[in-house]
């Protein structure tokens, strides 16, 4: 039997994508914003439905950058909670900045806005929410402390391609939101990312920040970095974005299949579909309590890799507990986040895994009962 993995990159068919980057080899113009960048980025502003986007060699610069480019002030403190990838703090570390958790909440996983206001002083300048596996954080509620408090809003939506909320687009929310298109993530570019906002100023800013404030052949005006997306990278983007919805779609059925072989299962806490969210089923998460399941969740993490099933434990550890902050951050100020790092797997899903692969990686989960 064959290993299964937590997930595995859609890519288009071999000859599409050849199709699609033939005409670099005429061109021999790679990168530096060619004709698969702009196509791209065109593309996305229509699917997204959002004025501007501007596109990166990957998420997590995109995360850098648009928190450089809201100029917020050193050492400010952004509110954002720590049930995430290693690349949300970090980002916000790295602009010289100092992270507030948040804990989250236990229905959906994403910040807890009824604790937001008690964490903001006179240094809060942001708060960076995560839409954890693609669930959409609570907007209203963020948007109003925003507004009373005078700060910016910079949303992690790593995990929201394609998502909606109230037929809006994910990209719309904040003064900007930061896609990642990476090639574990729904819709993929090899490596990518993107940020998305309506602020016309920030564009110039943003495109500065990735290519050196390079404005053209003897104009240099800003100190940029280099964070382009080259143009192997948009060619895969290109082709993907075309088979979105199939994607999608295939992610859906193996959800509602896995959602119909482990729900009402005691122990067992599946993630409820959000109101008026059109989701992309990115993830699939399952927390199981110990002391109503029989096992814990590192036994099945065990038993599922003893069968080639590599589910993941994202996000364990909490990033507030990461060694490189030696011990800076305080874990018990965010306790849900803790108990569900502890309890939570995230189980394969991608648009090709079969459904006797969902029935193996199930009967391997409830044999684990006790
Ligand atoms: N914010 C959030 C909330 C994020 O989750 C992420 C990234 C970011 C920001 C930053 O975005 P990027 O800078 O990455 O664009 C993976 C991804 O590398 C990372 O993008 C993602 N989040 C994170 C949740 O997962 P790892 O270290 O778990 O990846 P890895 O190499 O163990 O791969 C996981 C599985 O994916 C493999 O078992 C097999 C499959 N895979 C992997 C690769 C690399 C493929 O099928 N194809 C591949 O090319 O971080």
């Amino acid at each position: 039997m064959s290993n299964i993995l937590v997930t595995r990159s859609s890519m288009p068919g071999y000859e599409e994508y050849c199709e699609e980057i033939k005409g670099l080899w005429e061109s021999h113009w790679l990168t530096n914003m060619g004709v698969k960048h702009k196509q791209l980025q065109a593309e996305l502003q229509t699917f997204l439905d959002v004025p501007h986007v501007v596109l990166y060699t990957n998420g997590h610069l995109a995360l850098e950058n648009v928190l450089a480019a809201m100029n917020l002030p050193k050492g400010g403190e952004v509110i954002t909670s720590p049930f995430t990838f290693a690349s949300t703090t970090h980002a916000i570390v790295r602009n010289g900045l100092q992270p507030v958790f948040c804990d989250i909440n236990k229905q959906d996983y994403t910040i807890d806005v009824s604790k937001i206001e008690s964490l903001i002083t006179d240094k809060t300048c942001a708060i960076v929410p995560v839409h954890v596996y693609g669930n959409v954080c609570n907007i209203e509620e963020i948007d109003r402390i925003a507004k009373k408090y005078g700060l910016r809003v910079i949303y992690d939506a790593a995990h929201a391609f394609g998502v909606t909320y109230k037929g809006v687009s994910t990209a719309c929310f904040g003064d900007a939101s930061m896609f990642s298109f990476h090639a574990t993530k729904v819709f993929n570019t090899i490596e990518g990312g993107a940020v998305c906002f309506s602020d016309d100023s920030l564009v110039q800013t943003l495109n500065d920040m990735k290519n050196f404030g390079i404005r053209g052949p003897e104009t240099v005006e800003f100190v940029g970095g280099n964070a382009k997306m080259n143009e192997f990278q948009a060619a895969m983007g290109i082709c993907n974005l075309r088979h979105l919805d199939e994607e999608i779609a295939k992610r859906k059925a193996i959800v509602e299949h896995y959602r119909a072989r482990l729900s009402g299962n005691e122990g067992i806490i599946l993630c409820q579909a959000q109101p008026d969210v059109k989701t992309n089923y990115a993830y699939f998460p399952v927390v199981f309590e110990p002391s109503l399941f029989g096992a814990t969740r590192n036994e099945v993490f065990d038993r599922l890799a003893e069968n080639g099933i590599g589910a993941r434990k994202y996000f364990y550890p909490l990033t507030n507990t990461f060694d490189c902050f030696h011990g800076a951050y305080d874990v018990n100020q965010t306790p849900v986040a803790l108990h569900i790092s502890k309890r939570v797997l995230t189980l394969p899903l991608y648009a090709d895994l079969s459904s006797a692969d969902v029935d193996r990686i199930c009967d391997v989960i409830l044999n684990c009962r006790k």
